[in-house]
């Protein structure tokens, strides 16, 4: 039965930019009238040829999840779409929805997440559109979808009520099928194809191997439950805050030492009789490691992981290359140097992955911002590293730690911290970056804190695939012994501005690489300082998070 198009006059929102991840604003802004309705329209008017094709929908189930699946689910009806495949509940966590995408060879998906914000109704709510290969919009389209939203003059939605998305099956909104799909059926299979689950079930089998992960009371609870204590038969209790709560039970679901705190102390604790514990975000695409009294970084777990794929089934073929974001230590580079594969260096956001994936120029890739992941979907995968962790330990047999300190004395250490001034004043951030950059032709060959520089720049991209060309991507400050200072505005904030300094120090002598990380970075933290004028500009002595 054909639905009439309704369609419903509109005018422009300002500031709906969307940042390195799709558009995130405070629920209170979502829940303005039409304020959702102009950004998926805008969505909507951008791509091309979506008649009777299929749409992956769902989201990390945050607060206003539910209201805004359908408000999508008519407005995709209106848009033309033959077909949508929605998560139960509305819930596909990132990498699940990549999965999916690909799978059953959708036009594209639109993945509501605010990540590893607060949620509630004071939190945060997202929205993002992820292209046909499974993997978030290029800035090329993304930029075309915010133009849209200033031209916007109406929104298209038909007459229909809620569907009820708690059972998997079938429904329709005019002649649009609705399917409701398990959202953890498709990825957990893909998962399952890429790692030796008999060799993990084994080593969680075993009396002297204790797990925990904490899902954070977000969306990864259900796909841990099924595949870490179903599929591989880890002992019940091992996952742990594994109900998703649309307000991720009053906490920031975004797995680091301090909003981890209470995993990280319990690893540390050896009455827990722990012996590796991980956790995952909001929408369960990024992860933490944690072994016993140690948190492995998300840099140095990359290079971990990239140096030994031999010993994971879907990997053991070889690399074809690897990449990380430019803030992120090159603990990787060194392991990319030994094998004698590319490693490509890509602006922060996994979106700059894509082009490398598909051309099949690199098959891991990794962030400092505690995300990983590889060429089976195209957005990094929380429990993809999870399993590939669990999978090493299982064939080496020894502890996370102790692999990782094996390895800085294999590669060296490239000691790594990210420090994060938050809620900084925007005109104070964006008056930082010019000075800063205004200051950047003097600062080669210069001294600061003591320190000789001998580089500095403003990092630009050009993607080796299709040429496109990225701009200003942060501020690096290169020292004569290789060390790094990045500065850079953080792009999925949604209050004030983030200043993000991310500090790297190689240390190749192995006596040194139990030096405390801060303490072996404070002379960069100290040259951070003078070079950007932090204190000064922004009055703030500390920053709010270290990680
Ligand atoms: C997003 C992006 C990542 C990026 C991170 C931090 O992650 O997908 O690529 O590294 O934000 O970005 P920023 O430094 O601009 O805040 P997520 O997990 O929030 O989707």
């Amino acid at each position: 039965m054909s639905m009439k198009v309704i369609s419903v006059p509109s005018t422009p929102y300002a500031g709906q930019k969307p940042g390195t991840s799709g558009l995130r604003k405070k629920v209170t802004v979502f829940r303005q009238a039409r304020y959702l309705e102009n950004f998926v329209q805008a969505i909507f008017d951008t791509l091309s040829g979506q008649q009777g094709q299929t749409l992956v929908l769902g989201g990390d189930g945050r607060y206003y999840n539910d209201v805004a699946i359908q408000t999508i689910l008519r407005m995709a009806a209106a848009a033309g779409f033959g077909r949508v495949l929605v998560g139960r509940d509305g819930i596909l966590s990132t990498p699940a929805a990549s999965a999916v995408i690909r799978k059953w060879q959708a036009f594209g998906g639109i993945i509501l997440s605010a990540s590893h914000n607060e949620g509630g109704p004071a939190g945060d709510f997202g929205i993002k559109y992820n292209l046909g290969n499974g993997g978030p919009a290029n800035e090329a389209f993304t930029d075309a979808v915010y133009r849209r939203t200033q031209e916007i003059s109406a929104y298209y939605t038909v007459d229909s009520s809620d569907i009820d998305l708690s059972r998997t099956g079938e429904a329709s909104i005019g002649e649009m099928l609705v399917c409701i799909i398990d959202p953890v059926a498709d990825h957990a299979e893909l998962l399952e194809s890429l790692f030796d689950f008999d060799r993990i079930a084994g080593l969680l089998a075993r009396p002297d191997f204790r797990m925990r992960f904490d899902a954070m009371h977000a969306v990864t609870g259900p796909y841990a439950h099924a595949i870490l204590e179903g599929r591989l038969g880890a002992p019940a209790g091992t996952v742990v805050n594994g109900t998703p709560l649309p307000d991720f039970g009053g906490g920031h679901p975004d797995p680091n030492p301090v909003w981890a705190a209470e995993l990280v102390n319990a690893l540390a604790d050896s009455r827990s009789g722990l012996s590796f514990g991980a956790a995952s975000d909001g929408d369960g695409d990024r992860n933490m490691i944690v072994g016993r009294n140690f948190v492995v970084s998300p840099s140095d777990s990359l290079a971990v992981l990239a140096a030994n794929h031999a010993l994971i089934p879907a990997y053991a073929g070889g690399l074809a290359g690897v990449a990380r974001s430019m803030p992120t230590s090159c603990a990787v580079d060194r392991v990319a140097r030994e094998l004698g594969i590319a490693c490509y260096e890509t602006p922060t956001g996994w979106k700059y992955f894509g082009s490398l994936l598909d051309a099949g120029l690199a098959t891991l890739c990794g962030e400092e911002s505690a995300g990983t992941g590889s060429n089976h979907v195209r957005e990094k995968d929380g429990l993809w590293a999870v399993l590939y962790w669990l999978n090493i330990l299982a064939v080496r047999d020894m502890p996370a730690d102790v692999i990782v300190r094996e390895h800085w004395q294999r590669f060296g250490r490239n000691v790594y911290s990210r420090h994060d001034y938050e809620g900084i004043e925007t005109a104070k951030a964006d008056r930082l970056m010019d000075e800063l950059r205004a200051r950047l032709p003097q600062l080669p060959g210069s001294l600061s804190n003591g320190l000789p520089i001998a580089a500095a720049d403003d990092f630009a991209y050009v993607d080796p695939v299709d040429g496109s060309r990225s701009e200003r991507q942060g501020v690096r400050i290169l020292l004569e012994d290789g060390s790094r200072v990045v500065f850079r505005l953080s792009g999925t904030g949604t209050e004030g501005a983030t200043l993000r300094v991310y500090l790297e120090r190689f240390v190749a002598d192995a006596s040194q690489h139990e030096v405390p990380t801060q303490e072996a970075l404070a002379p960069l933290v100290g040259l951070a300082d003078a070079v950007a004028q932090i204190t000064v500009i922004t009055g703030r002595t500390c920053p709010d998070v270290i990680s």
